[in-house]
């Protein structure tokens, strides 16, 4: 596995490169133009810029996660042709600067959503936290307010200028179904990915998170049957998945350990991550230990180890320790123990292989 950590950039991470360098094993950062608003064409110069900067510490660029796709694309809107094409020329954009991995999602209006970002654990860390119930009650505008409110941080998608189109986004998707998503995506796939495929790109679908329907919006990547389904929209290596543990992990129904063995081929992107779920649907983010949370991250990464996964990892979010202030799930530390927990088992992987052979 070839092991890089998620970076939001220059002046808009807390995190600097030289202490990432500083992770064992850690040879890349996931990336992204957090600048350009999705469905604009991201520029050859601001690509090249990262592209230095990171260099610079010895790091690669090659995976970016994500360029995200545009509400017209996922609604089926006729604009969405515009965005597209300026996707299709950020893929080429993006070849030029040898990026590999290309992690995007297909989740309507928001990304991950979660009730609490700072939720106090008894250790005294704080973490992520879906609370089932608040969702089912909430209308989503007063509780991206509140959330905004109470945190100088919001998830992605929630960003206050997004937040005013929020009603009309919600109008315009209720008449937009899980088949009519599914179609959207198609079509999408059967436009990008012959152009991923000529620019050596692997596109990588992230799961939605949870994997079920928020506020009444469709969501379709939740499932192992789903999952092979969007595998056939376009069969081809290059229309590809991120498999995330941590947002499938959050439906105590879905077997990520079988999905990471028959999916294998197919997943370039490993995300890593551990989640305590409730039986009332709650769940709230642990650190990477199998034994912390419900996820048997041991037998994920057995099932990478023995399938020979060569792709890229990423620890997922992790918890606020030690008093750090960083972005909700996005601090230094707990990533870097989740870190050296997935290598402390797949060098002892290697090594039992090695010595049975
Ligand atoms: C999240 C997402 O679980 C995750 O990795 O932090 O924001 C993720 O980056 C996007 O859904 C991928 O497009
Ligand atoms: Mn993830």
């Amino acid at each position: 596995m070839r092991m890089i950590v998620r970076w939001f950039g220059k002046g808009n991470d807390t995190i600097e490169l030289d202490h990432i360098k500083q992770i064992p094993g850690v040879e890349g950062v996931a990336w992204a133009l957090h600048d350009v608003p999705a469905g604009e064409e991201w520029p050859e110069e601001k690509i090249l810029e990262v592209k230095k900067e990171v260099e610079n510490y010895g790091l690669n660029i090659d995976v970016v996660e994500s360029v995200n796709i545009h509400e017209d694309i996922k609604l089926g809107l006729p604009s969405r042709e515009k965005y597209i094409n300026n996707y299709i020329k950020t893929i080429e954009n993006l070849a030029k600067a040898g990026v590999k991995v290309i992690c995007y999602n297909f989740m309507p209006v928001f990304d991950w959503t979660r009730t609490e970002l700072f939720k106090g654990m008894e250790d005294g860390s704080t973490a992520l936290f879906f609370e089932n119930e608040k969702i089912k009650e909430s209308d989503p505008v007063e509780l991206v307010e509140m959330i905004s409110n109470n945190s100088s941080f919001t998830m992605p998608g929630w960003e206050p200028e997004r937040l005013e189109h929020l009603s009309k986004l919600f109008e315009q998707y209720k008449q937009v179904t899980e088949e009519d998503l599914w179609s959207n995506l198609q079509y999408f796939l059967e436009r990008v990915i012959p152009v991923a495929k000529e620019n050596n790109i692997k596109m990588a679908i992230h799961p939605d998170d949870p994997p079920w329907s928020v506020f009444g919006l469709p969501r379709i990547i939740t499932n192992r049957e789903n999952i092979q389904r969007f595998l056939k929209l376009v069969d081809d290596p290059y229309n590809g998945l991120t498999l995330c543990s941590g947002s499938l992990g959050a439906n105590p129904n879905n077997d990520i350990t079988n999905m990471v063995r028959e999916f294998s081929a197919r997943i370039h992107f490993a995300h890593i991550r551990n989640v305590k779920t409730y039986d009332n649907g709650d769940f709230i983010e642990t650190s990477h230990r199998t034994k912390d949370g419900s996820v048997d991250i041991n037998n994920i990464v057995k099932a990478y180890h023995d399938t020979g996964f060569s792709g890229y990892v990423r620890p997922d979010h992790g918890r606020h320790i030690w008093g750090e202030n960083s972005r909700p799930g996005y601090g230094l530390y707990d990533r870097a123990l989740g870190i050296m927990y997935l290598w402390g088992l797949w060098d002892s992987f290697d090594r039992f292989k090695k010595e049975s052979q």
